[in-house]
């Protein structure tokens, strides 16, 4: 799968990629990702990435000229992308079900939003979409873009070792992940549940699927609503609100 990011700083994106599972996917050849300085696409001296908003008001606002020659330079190079996103806190929310959309797209190109904002010519003709990973305000889109890269990558085959870590993950199974134990057996007089200690698998799945259900019901209610539960879950997530109701 093929990435482009454009930025105004290039080394914010490609120092993180070249680090572990994107950086070990994209020395392997499956992951192929370019970023781009959106400086380079400047046309005057001072190279200038923004403006002054029309209809005044604080701040600077992206130009659109250099993005627009970013994302012609990409497909003059690199081919029609599947998808040009524009990292913006006024988007929807970057979901697990848009990286697996994302991820059948085969190549994107991912526009680094700055400042107080971007020109709105670039969100209406030249991104297909918008994007925006959380409710809070980064300073750039940069960080965004690399959540996106990263959560996107890990779908494409083969760039997790396990795939059955993949499918097996928490929102990929849509609810949270149980809790999880390693050695030593006793730590510092802190013990972990006797099941898993116990070989039986039967019970192991009982219990871990009990934790999951308990967990999301606490944590994250409205995930149940869209996760799929079978009769046993039904009755166990009743149980858990019926205790809630006593206390
Ligand atoms: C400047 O970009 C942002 O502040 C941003 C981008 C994507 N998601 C967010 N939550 C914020």
């Amino acid at each position: 799968m093929k990435f482009d990011v454009v930025t105004i700083f290039p080394g914010m994106v490609t120092g993180p990629i070249t680090e572990g599972i994107v950086g070990r996917a994209i020395a392997r050849g499956m992951l192929d990702v370019r970023v781009h300085d959106l400086r380079d696409h400047t046309t005057d001296r001072h190279r200038v990435v923004d403006d002054t908003p029309f209809g005044g008001g604080p701040g600077m606002v992206m130009k659109p000229e250099p993005l627009f020659r970013a994302v012609e330079h990409v497909r003059a190079t690199r081919g029609v992308p599947g998808g040009v996103i524009l990292t913006s806190p006024d988007a929807p929310r970057f979901t697990h079900r848009d990286a697996l959309r994302l991820c059948g797209l085969d190549h994107l190109v991912i526009l680094c939003g700055r400042y107080e904002g971007v020109d709105d010519r670039v969100r209406r003709h030249l991104a297909t979409e918008e994007l925006s990973i959380g409710d809070y305000v980064l300073s750039g889109g940069e960080l965004a873009a690399l959540v996106i890269v990263d959560a996107v990558a890990r779908l494409v085959p083969g760039v997790v070792g396990h795939d059955e870590s993949v499918a097996r993950d928490t929102f990929a199974r849509g609810l949270l992940d149980f809790p999880q134990y390693t050695r030593p057996a006793e730590f510092r007089g802190m013990g972990v549940p006797p099941v898993l200690l116990s070989g039986h698998h039967a019970e192991i799945e009982r219990w871990r699927r009990r934790e999951a259900l308990a967990r999301t019901l606490e944590r994250r209610p409205e995930l149940l609503e869209g996760a799929e539960l079978g009769p046993a879950d039904r009755a166990f997530v009743d149980e858990l609100l019926q205790q809630r109701e006593k206390h």
